[in-house]
């Protein structure tokens, strides 16, 4: 949930997921279905980036 107050974005460095741009309170869910390590970023501020690591149970 984007508790901002500012929109931002969710977008994967290799393009498998993209959302809309979220405003304050939006939500936005993904699922993964390969385990692996899934880099992502803001498009509306680049320099905002994280990871994702999905594992196998
Ligand atoms: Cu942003």
């Amino acid at each position: 949930m984007n508790d901002d107050d500012t929109p931002h974005t969710v977008r994967a460095v290799d393009g498998s997921f993209h959302s809309k741009a979220l405003d304050t309170g939006d939500r936005y869910a993904f699922t993964f279905t390969r385990p692996g390590v899934y880099s992502y970023f803001c498009s509306l501020h680049p320099r905002m980036t994280a990871k994702v690591i999905v594992k196998t149970p």
